[in-house]
């Protein structure tokens, strides 16, 4: 449950939010691969509500109706070929799984799903999955209006509804053998792993017991005895009655305070600056390295929801999103998760955006645009593909070079000017102060010349744009401008002359 079953030496996961199966096996061989990416975090592939009002959300796909393969982003053919063709390049598939609740419970009855099998949310009935008002939590939840109305109390979190979701009981058998049912299709397909929705929203004893129903990963692509990866969604800031350490047994966790606190700190708010980021990690009061899945922002908190509020940097912000995510990529604490998003019109009205519920770049009938390649590598039909930013994707192969290498010559100016290596294998530097920078500073890195791969890349043995002379004694001369589109600078042994 810990391991990511990537390939040896792959290290990053990307969230390819909302992208169609036939896109994501593209990227997978064109793009994803080619640089060194451990795997894809896709949107969840199980039949889901279709929602006209507004027109087709985003979270559409997060009320499901049935475990069968069909959703905006394909069918279960293409859902095959997709892990299939992933799988042959080195690239891993984790599914985005909501065992919490089936769809929103005022919904009423129809056939308005993914792939027309019928529900009636009056009596709770799903027959395409067999359940019933027997398998939700109904008679467990105490609160008048049947949802979840406070955090203080865990009984409610894990037996009312989410936003009026429909509360499924994980402690019953049937429902257990569904869940696990499904998990284990996909294993079969060959994916490595699970994103867990709304775990906070489970008792821990009843996830516990359906991930280990799961079967082992298909050896078509994995060795024997693998066990899928999986990361559970807890949402815990501090200060409600469920905490993420309730999850550290089962496998890896969200950890929401290092995109809350990454955020805060690049934007330089509440007194935060680099400097302190000197012990990031545990010291911080995070959960252990070794189980933390991190990132800067996710698809929820990107646009309001979820947890972390406006100090969340998104594409929306690209300078300090770039110095977020490539201090996230540098640095050993946890397993990172990048995002890659679309574009949508957003539009704050009293603080609050209006469209923040905006589905992927459609067509009037609803269906998915393709994710389409410009000439210089970038996204086109408003796909914005932050993993395709130069200086990220480079970051990826930082991270992929770095390996196990511990956190080593850390500098700072006591502000935000602060510089780190990952043994003899890689160095970072960064300026987010508003004076230049211009140091000698000891990198632990042999004696050479090396790319800076923030301004460019290594290409045909040479470097596109700035490099950095390493003496013979480690030390290098470094010097960024505080005005720098990129004000950061950074160099590995993969990219060396
Ligand atoms: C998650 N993690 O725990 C997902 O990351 C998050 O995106 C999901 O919420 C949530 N849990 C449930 O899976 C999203 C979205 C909600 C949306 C739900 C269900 O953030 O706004 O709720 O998906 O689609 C929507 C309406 C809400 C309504 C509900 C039920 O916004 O007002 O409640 O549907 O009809 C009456
Ligand atoms: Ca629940």
């Amino acid at each position: 449950q810990w391991d990511t079953n990537a390939v040896p030496g792959r290290t990053t996961i990307v969230h390819l939010f909302e992208w169609r199966w036939n896109d994501i096996a593209d990227e997978c061989e064109r793009w994803l691969n080619p640089n060194g990416f451990a795997g894809v975090q896709v949107s969840p592939p199980n039949e889901n509500l279709i929602i006209t009002d507004p027109w087709r959300p985003w979270w559409e796909r997060y009320q499901p109706i049935s475990y069968k393969l069909c959703s905006r982003s394909g069918s279960e053919e293409e859902f095959k070929k997709m892990v299939k063709k992933c799988n042959n390049v080195g690239v891993r598939i984790y599914v985005d799984a909501i065992l919490n609740h089936m769809c929103g419970a005022g919904v009423g009855s129809g056939m308005a799903s993914t792939c027309g099998s019928s529900f009636d949310t009056n009596k709770e009935s799903f027959p395409s999955v067999g359940y019933s008002n027997l398998d939700f939590n109904d008679a467990k939840c105490h609160t008048a209006s049947g949802n979840i109305e406070s955090y203080q109390d865990k009984y409610q979190v894990r037996n009312c509804r989410l936003v009026s979701l429909l509360d499924l009981s994980q402690d019953m058998d049937y429902v257990r053998d569904m869940l696990a049912q499904y998990l284990n299709r996909l294993i079969d397909i060959g994916v490595a792993g699970f994103r867990l929705d709304a775990v906070k929203h489970m008792w821990p004893g009843d996830v516990q017991a359906i991930i280990g129903r799961l079967k082992n990963l298909n050896t078509d692509f994995f060795p024997s005895g693998s066990r899928p990866f999986v990361y559970q969604e807890v949402i815990d800031q501090g200060g409600e009655a469920v905490s993420s350490s309730e999850y550290l047994n089962i496998g890896y966790v969200t950890e929401f305070k290092y995109s809350i606190n990454i955020g805060t700190v690049i934007r330089k708010w509440n007194g935060q600056k680099m400097a302190y980021l000197r012990n990031w990690g545990e010291g911080w009061a995070f959960m252990p390295s070794t189980s933390a899945l991190v990132f800067v922002d996710n698809h929820d908190n990107q646009r309001g929801s979820g947890a972390g509020g406006k100090a969340v940097l998104t594409f929306w912000d690209s300078r300090l999103y770039k110095m977020a995510v490539a201090f996230t990529l540098a640095h050993p604490y946890g397993q990172p998760r990048i995002m890659s998003s679309f574009h949508w019109n957003r539009y704050f009205i009293d603080g609050k955006d209006i469209n923040d519920w905006q589905g992927p770049p459609s067509n009037s009938n609803g269906s998915t645009k393709p994710v389409t390649i410009n000439s210089d590598l970038t996204c086109g039909n408003d796909w914005i593909c932050e993993h395709r930013w130069r200086q990220i994707k480079n970051m990826v192969a930082f991270r992929n070079a770095a390996g196990s290498s511990d956190l080593q010559n850390w500098w700072d100016n006591g502000n935000n000017q602060v510089a780190f290596g990952r043994g003899n294998r890689g160095f970072v530097v960064f300026n987010n102060d508003d004076r230049v920078l211009d140091m000698w500073i000891q990198t632990g890195l042999a004696a050479g010349t090396y790319c800076d791969i923030i301004s460019g890349d290594f290409m045909e043995g040479q470097c596109t744009a700035g490099s950095v002379l390493v003496e013979s004694n480690g030390m290098a001369h470094f010097h960024i401008e505080s005005w720098a589109e990129d004000p950061m600078i950074a160099i590995h042994v993969n990219a060396k002359l």
